[in-house]
């Protein structure tokens, strides 16, 4: 039987499969982990506790407190093993939401002190995603290529008996614009000896009113030279020079986008760049009234390229499915709409043609489960 359209709950989207392109590690840790680890650093002396617990507590935040979070958060994550406990959790958390395709972004951090390089940080990284038992995580390159098609599109596979949830992993290498233009080389030039370990492109994020666009314009030109794939935080605060400079630069895809004028949509629309959409986290931070007021709907409604993201899960207290869930109930979308919407996410991973073949598979299977006719939404 073939349902037409449909009234979206919160199950049926967690059932649907989801694409997550806009994740930072470190804005997605669980609660509970974040009190424990904030815990830790007290007994280690690192920090006070009392100091810090409002601040990780809090549930409503602006940009100043989300990134006064981010500075707690930076002093209690950045040691190996917590690291490597981090990214662990954060991917047995969407593989649990249905999300079938992951780019996880996160900022190579030194920490002379324990002797960590942005190297040694993204090793933590990867030992987190080698340590994870529950889900099958396919995360190098290859991984895409040499699967056979036939494989799929049960993305629950079975490994020694026991049924695993298939989960695709690549990561992005983000600049924090805090960063020295030294240091962002240092970024870019690690992603491009990462790419054989999944690594397929560059972020730009970081607090919005710090730091100036051209300091990061050579690691960026460099990334875009050596063929990594390149993702702006853009117009997440009213800076309508940056926001065209950076349109101008071309990137792959942008986040946000909240600050736009009508040029700025022109713009984009001519380059077709995507828009990582973060609904819950832009409510809190970027003075959208209320997310009937997101410009989620005129991108929609335009048909615009679009993406439904979480940006910081942990600090937003979201998943990827609430977030769908937010966009049905408030632009009054179907359930149809919604599974054309998540699939059309597939046009715009990093990862290669190989990969988004196979995703299309999965997408095809939970169509024929979930009996959904497409075709209505935007494309
Ligand atoms: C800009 C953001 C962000 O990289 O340590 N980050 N940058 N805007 C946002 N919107 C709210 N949310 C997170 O993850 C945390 C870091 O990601 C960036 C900030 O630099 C933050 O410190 P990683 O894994």
């Amino acid at each position: 039987m073939v349902e037409d359209g449909g009234r979206v709950d919160m199950e049926w989207c967690i059932a649907q499969p989801k694409i997550e392109l806009h994740a930072h590690l470190n804005g997605s840790i669980r609660d509970s982990t974040l009190l424990e680890l904030a815990k830790d650093s007290r007994e280690k002396g690192a920090l006070a506790f009392s100091d810090v617990e409002h601040v990780i507590k809090k549930c409503t935040r602006s940009v100043m407190e989300c990134f006064k979070l981010f500075d707690v958060i930076r002093t209690i994550t950045t040691d190996h093993a917590a690291l490597s406990r981090i990214t662990k959790e954060v991917i047995e958390d969407f593989a649990a939401d249905n999300v079938v395709y992951l780019e996880l972004r996160t900022t190579p951090k030194k920490n002379e002190q324990i002797g960590m390089t942005k190297c040694s940080y993204m090793e933590a990284v990867l030992d987190g995603m080698r340590a994870i038992e529950t889900v099958e995580v396919s995360f190098l390159p290859s991984c895409g290529s040499k699967e056979k098609l036939e494989q799929f599109p049960n993305t629950n596979v079975a490994i020694n008996g026991e049924k695993r949830r298939k989960l695709y992993v690549r990561l992005l290498l983000s600049i924090d614009r805090c960063e020295s233009a030294a240091s962002a080389m240092e970024t870019v030039q690690l992603a491009y000896k990462m790419r054989h370990l999944g690594v397929v492109g560059v972020d730009l994020s970081g607090n919005p009113l710090v730091g100036e666009w051209l300091t990061f314009l050579p690691a960026l030109k460099w990334a875009k030279e050596y063929g990594l794939a390149i993702t702006l935080h853009c117009g997440e605060v009213y800076n309508p020079n940056e926001i065209k400079a950076m349109l101008e630069f071309c990137p792959q895809r942008v986040g946000h986008a909240c600050w736009f004028e009508q040029e700025d949509w022109t713009k984009l629309k001519s380059l077709n760049i995507p828009v990582e959409v973060c609904l819950s986290s832009n409510v809190q931070t970027c003075r959208v009234s209320s997310i009937r007021d997101h410009h989620f709907d005129y991108l929609y409604r335009n048909n615009l390229p679009l993406v439904l993201c979480t940006d910081d899960s942990g600090v937003f207290s979201t998943n990827l499915s609430r977030e769908y869930y937010l966009a049905a109930s408030t632009f009054g979308l179907n359930k149809a709409q919604m599974f054309e919407l998540s699939r059309n996410a597939i046009k715009h991973v990093f990862a290669d043609e190989s990969v988004k073949i196979l995703l299309n598979s999965i997408f095809d299977s939970a169509q024929r489960e979930l009996a959904i006719a497409v075709g209505s939404g935007n494309s």
